[in-house]
């Protein structure tokens, strides 16, 4: 394969409903629009992740911008390409950077499968035709407008629910959903809000028959995790932040410093790593799950297909467009009937772009001549 040119629209797509988190307040999604163009025509797309501000993670959206178009593109300018195993190769000098190389990387994903003629789902070994998903729950005013809010997730047929927490916003409210739907499967987020002297907020949790406490300490942090995972009776901790590489699932895993991972391709630096991680995991017998980054339809469609393999079997931070979107970039809307989404079957990532809506969001564009 050579690339004859890549197109970056970076586009804002505003919110239904702000996310809070423990970071801060998302009000849209602004991301680059990734699109690769082969020398047979075909096209590819990824969607650059990062987000405007280094709080998630250290890249920011214009900095993975600057590294996609300086670094990552110029490795593959003229070059022909074999598989995606070189463009990861290609990309492995780039430390770190993990949503930059993830965007191009994924793109070059796409445009295989189109190649070959078949689903990024199918290109990638995922049998499952539908998937069960979730739905991550930003921070809210006060219990009860948590457990409201709840009630209508529940009600559209999400059959797990994540609560973002901090420290003053975590025992009650998660205990407020407890007594309202006993049954059903909840993960606390702190994003990293927490450190030692919460050890004991974050022990009560316990009692509340959650399935797993996600990130509570700090990105970089092993230690205290483990320290966490030791105490709990019940509960999985779960990683998110810490993790960039299946090297560090194999360190967490090694210190015990968590039972489950929250795995994000665009964290990872793509979705070659993100399939050596998952079954890392499921050899190991570390629970992954797909996590999400409030993605356009693009960043959709790769975390459904990567969802439809047989290591995840857990539901995932997946939720319909409509949980975040009027109108996406994408013609194809993700739905979710009886907590399940369907897996696209057609060429590549199996959505089209919907040129309208794109117009619409794009605030610029830019085009790289490869050839
Ligand atoms: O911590 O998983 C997270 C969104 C932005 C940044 C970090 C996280 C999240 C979510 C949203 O939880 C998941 C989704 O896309 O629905
Ligand atoms: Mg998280």
């Amino acid at each position: 394969m050579r690339l004859n040119k890549a197109c970056l629209y970076k586009v804002h797509l505003p919110l239904l409903t702000p996310f809070r988190t423990s970071y801060g307040v998302l009000r849209e999604k602004s991301f680059y629009l990734i699109m690769l163009e082969d020398e047979l025509g075909n096209i590819g797309y990824g969607e650059l992740e990062a987000f405007p501000l280094p709080d998630y993670t250290e890249e920011t959206l214009e900095g993975a911008k600057q590294v996609v178009v300086n670094l990552l593109l110029e490795e593959l300018r003229g070059k022909e390409i074999k598989d995606v195993e070189e463009v990861s190769q290609l990309f492995a000098w780039v430390r770190g950077n993990e949503m930059a190389k993830a965007s191009v990387e994924s793109a070059c994903y796409d445009l295989s499968a189109k190649r070959h003629k078949t689903s990024l789902a199918h290109f990638i070994g995922a049998q499952e035709k539908e998937i069960s998903v979730g739905v991550s729950v930003g921070i809210q005013e006060n219990e009860r407008i948590l457990v409201e809010k709840v009630r209508t997730y529940v009600s559209a047929g999400y059959g797990r629910i994540k609560v973002k927490i901090k420290p003053g916003a975590d025992f009650s409210y998660l205990k407020a959903i407890r007594d309202e739907f006993p049954e059903i499967p909840l993960i606390a987020d702190a994003n990293s809000a927490y450190e030692e002297a919460d050890l004991n907020k974050l022990l009560r949790l316990d009692q509340l028959a959650i399935t797993m406490i996600e990130q509570p300490f700090g990105v970089r942090d092993l230690w205290l995790h483990a320290k966490l995972q030791n105490k709990l009776e019940k509960t999985a901790v779960c990683l998110d932040e810490n993790i960039r590489s299946l090297e560090d699932v194999m360190q967490a895993h090694a210190f015990g410093s968590c039972r489950a991972i929250n795995l994000k391709m665009a964290r990872v630096g793509g979705m070659l790593e993100a399939l050596r991680i998952a079954k890392f995991c499921k050899q190991t017998g570390m629970i992954v799950w797909c996590g999400g980054m409030l993605e356009a339809g693009i960043g959709r469609a790769y975390n459904v297909a990567l969802a439809a393999r047989n290591e995840f079997q857990f539901p995932g931070d997946i939720s319909a467009t409509s949980r975040y979107f009027e109108q996406d970039i994408v013609k194809q809307n993700f739905e979710v009937i009886d907590g399940k989404i369907c897996v696209p079957d057609g060429l590549g990532i199996g959505v089209d772009i919907d040129e309208q809506a794109l117009n619409r969001f794009t605030e610029s564009v830019e085009t790289i001549l490869l050839d």
